[in-house]
């Protein structure tokens, strides 16, 4: 196989590029990385240092490829399908990359520290950076309120790498800190990605380890 991912199912960034990989049908080998393993974190520490999945492992361009949206990108530019994931338009591509990075930086990181405070010891949490994590997280999701009024994905008709972004990083914000009261137009949103074929997949294949989310 061309292609192979080294991922988890139940993790969120994976999860992002497996909707892109499942929009276009797209082959690849998944290869999971056990971090609780060490021949398999040390494996995959060979490929990429930095430690985090996934990354994407291209053999027959001979590229490793890591962070989601450099993994998004590659796969639009070198293996497209019918779901353009970047527009070609480059101010319509420019704004998807905005959102994407609203995704990331503003939801799904703010959602790892909520999330990754309640596996750290007693003795080691950090209230102070969750209580900054909460209330960036508040703020994103007022914006993402405003701006998914009336739209059906995060780009408007066209489903995007901002709607990849979108799915996991919603999906466990809403786990994190439940949403459905205070923002509905965000809420109804998540229901449409949860509806989409290639992130119902995704969570499908996460279930047999939810039970590893620290709830
Ligand atoms: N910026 C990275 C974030 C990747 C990331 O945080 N991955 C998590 C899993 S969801 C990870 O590898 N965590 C392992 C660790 O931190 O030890 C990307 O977009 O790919």
């Amino acid at each position: 196989m061309t292609l192979k991912l080294y991922s988890h199912p139940l993790s969120s960034f994976c999860q992002k590029v497996l909707i892109a990989l499942y929009e276009n049908g797209t082959p690849f080998e998944a290869k999971m990385v056990n971090f609780g393993d060490e021949a398999s974190r040390s494996e995959f520490v060979s490929v990429w240092p930095m430690a985090k999945i996934p990354v994407l492992v291209d053999g027959k361009r001979d590229q490793v490829v890591p962070e989601t949206s450099i993994i998004i990108e590659y796969l639009d530019q070198h293996y497209p399908g019918r779901c353009r994931l970047i527009a070609a338009d480059p101010d319509l591509a420019r704004q998807t990359r905005l959102r994407d990075r609203f995704f990331d930086l503003y939801v799904h990181m703010q959602m790892q520290k909520i999330v990754g405070d309640r596996l750290r010891p007693e003795d080691k949490r950090d209230l102070f950076g969750v209580a900054e994590a909460r209330r960036l997280l508040s703020t994103a999701l007022e914006l993402i309120d405003e701006s998914m009024a009336g739209k059906e994905w995060a780009m408007g008709e066209d489903f995007t790498m901002a709607d990849c972004a979108a799915a996991p990083a919603l999906w466990y914000a809403n786990e994190a800190q439940p949403f459905a009261d205070t923002h509905p137009n965000t809420f109804d949103y998540l229901e449409r990605l949860k509806a989409r074929p290639s992130f119902s997949r995704a969570l499908r294949e996460a279930e047999p380890y939810l039970h590893l989310f620290p709830r």
